[in-house]
């Protein structure tokens, strides 16, 4: 069956190597016979805070305003507002989704930022009562695709910056894992500011030719839910 990719895309600039990644990501996909759709975000001017704004009627406690209890009502009631009934409508229908993104302060731009706590709302992507355990998503990969200023050498074990997986961790386990996604390894694109053209053109041929198999590829293990019952 023809699969459904989203691509939530976080760049300003189409001219970017964000830019470049992700028409490579339509291209490929789209090849393949997937249908994609692309949420570009500061072309769409996508609002990034969580404010009562985002839910239609009245709130149940506009004085102690809870985000994570009335977006859950909300979602529960089909009161939020369109932009993320939206969003939460094309990330039910696909397969795969891809977060391309450029590394602001060791995570997502702000804008993408609030895609995660806007279109993940309580219930529709994550259950209190079950963490990590929504199974709502549980057929869906997702990955994320992103660019960084600082060499590999400063993201290693002995790096200044530290491991990459461990910046990566929040992101990765902490959002994606939570909300019942297999988590595909992430595309790292090591400061393509800094390299030569022929070196980032390399980065991205690398790119095209993992795109043909990625559907294929395993998830990432993280923690078995079971470990804690013990
Ligand atoms: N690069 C890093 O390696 N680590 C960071 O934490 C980081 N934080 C940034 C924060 C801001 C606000 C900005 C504007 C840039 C930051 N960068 C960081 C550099 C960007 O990741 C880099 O410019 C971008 O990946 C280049 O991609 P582009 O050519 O598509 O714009």
């Amino acid at each position: 069956m023809a699969k459904k990719v989203l691509i939530v895309y976080a760049h300003q600039s189409s001219r970017s190597f964000n830019a470049a990644a992700k028409n490579i990501a339509v291209e490929v996909l789209t090849a393949q016979g997937c249908t994609v759709e692309v949420s570009d975000l500061y072309a769409m001017g996508f609002k990034a805070t969580a404010t009562a704004e985002d839910i239609k009627g009245d709130l149940k406690d506009a004085e102690n305003f809870s985000y994570l209890e009335e977006s859950k009502l909300a979602w529960e009631q089909g009161r939020l507002s369109d932009d993320i009934t939206k969003e939460q409508s094309k990330l039910t229908e696909a397969d795969l989704v891809i977060f391309q993104f450029p590394m602001y302060w060791f995570s997502v731009p702000g804008i993408l930022k609030g895609w995660f706590d806007r279109v993940l709302t309580n219930g529709f992507a994550f259950s209190q009562k079950k963490p990590y355990g929504l199974e709502t998503f549980k057929d869906k990969k997702a990955m994320l695709s992103f660019t960084t200023g600082s060499p590999e050498s400063m993201f290693c074990t002995i790096g200044i910056n530290g491991d990459i997986n461990v910046t990566l961790w929040p992101l990765q386990n902490g959002i994606l894992h939570y909300c019942g996604f297999q988590v595909l390894p992430p595309e790292v694109f090591w400061a393509p500011a800094l390299a030569a053209a022929k070196d980032r053109k390399k980065m991205l041929e690398s790119w095209r030719t993992r795109l043909q198999d990625l559907l294929k590829e395993e998830p990432l293990s993280f923690t078995p839910l079971d470990w804690f019952d013990k």
